[in-house]
């Protein structure tokens, strides 16, 4: 069995982070290891939380694991807290990476032109450093635009967002995949660049009248659970963006959970399906 070595937060309620990843990597067959890098009583949208951090906790982790020889196929960083936790979750890819592990950084950090509270711009062009470690980095356009230091542009054309991903790739991460691209209204999804072959991927569905907390996570999740399925990175993008829309189809008729996150539980058995017909 593959295993995915994830490093972010726990938040106790507000699905996001660990407690999406952890779900989602086990629902495609694949173990999920984790490293906490902080606890919080929610995330960070809701009105007031607690926050322990658990920087410390880095190094012996990483540490006492490589003592023991654990590997892993695939390392996946979401939310990430300090200057400092780049640092050390950049040691643990370099300890660890070895030519057929798989890093996939979601640099989770701001959406719709906004930094989410306690990230600056100055973090913004740390995590473009990390992402040049990744072999694959997700961003939404906002997180773009933050790491590329340009303005971030709402109203875009297909060529600014192919110009968008050939730039990404430009901070040392051959693969970028835009999330929440939408051209027009009905639609919204992915669009992918693999510099490495210099082509381009795109795969939309519907776009629902409403957004969730936390679908950036299960996007993640869930196209790095195909992937390590073996399933083709294009594909796994395309799972996602369905897997996505289910999750957040099953938590319209929640409304006021619009920030406790989406019901992707109910939508597993769909990613499950998706996962066997593409294996
Ligand atoms: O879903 C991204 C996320 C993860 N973890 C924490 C957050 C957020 C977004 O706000 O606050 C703690």
């Amino acid at each position: 069995m593959k295993r995915i070595m994830t490093i972010q937060d726990i938040s106790c309620v507000g699905k996001c982070s660990l407690t999406v990843a952890l779900p989602i990597i086990s629902a495609a067959g694949v173990e999920a290891a984790v490293l906490p890098t902080a606890v919080l009583s929610t995330h960070t949208a809701f009105s007031k939380f607690t926050f322990r951090d658990l920087t410390d906790e880095i190094t012996p982790i990483g540490d006492t694991l490589k003592e023991l020889n654990i590997d892993f196929d695939a390392i996946y960083t979401g939310y990430l807290g300090s200057f400092e936790q780049l640092a050390l979750v950049e040691k643990f890819i370099n300890d660890f990476k070895g030519s057929d592990t798989f890093v996939l950084i979601d640099p989770v950090m701001a959406d719709n032109g906004k930094l989410y509270k306690g990230f600056t711009e100055e973090f913004a062009k740390a995590m473009a450093g990390l992402c040049a470690r990744a072999d694959l980095i997700v961003p939404n356009i906002t997180e773009a635009a933050y790491m590329l230091g340009i303005p971030y542009n709402p109203d875009y054309t297909e060529d600014d967002i192919r110009e968008l991903l050939k730039r990404l790739t430009t901070l040392g991460c051959p693969r970028a995949a835009l999330t929440g691209i939408s051209f027009d209204e009905g639609e919204i999804g992915v669009y992918y660049y693999d510099s490495t072959t210099d082509t381009y991927f795109k795969y939309f569905n519907d776009r629902l009248p409403v957004s969730y907390h936390g679908t950036g996570d299960t996007y993640a999740s869930a196209a790095l659970g195909a992937i390590m399925r073996g399933i083709s990175i294009e594909k796994s993008l395309e799972i996602a963006v369905d897997f996505t829309l289910e999750s957040m189809k099953e938590t319209e008729s929640d409304p006021e959970h619009r920030f406790y996150g989406v019901n992707f539980e109910s939508a597993l058995p769909f990613y499950i399906d998706k996962i066997k017909a593409n294996i």
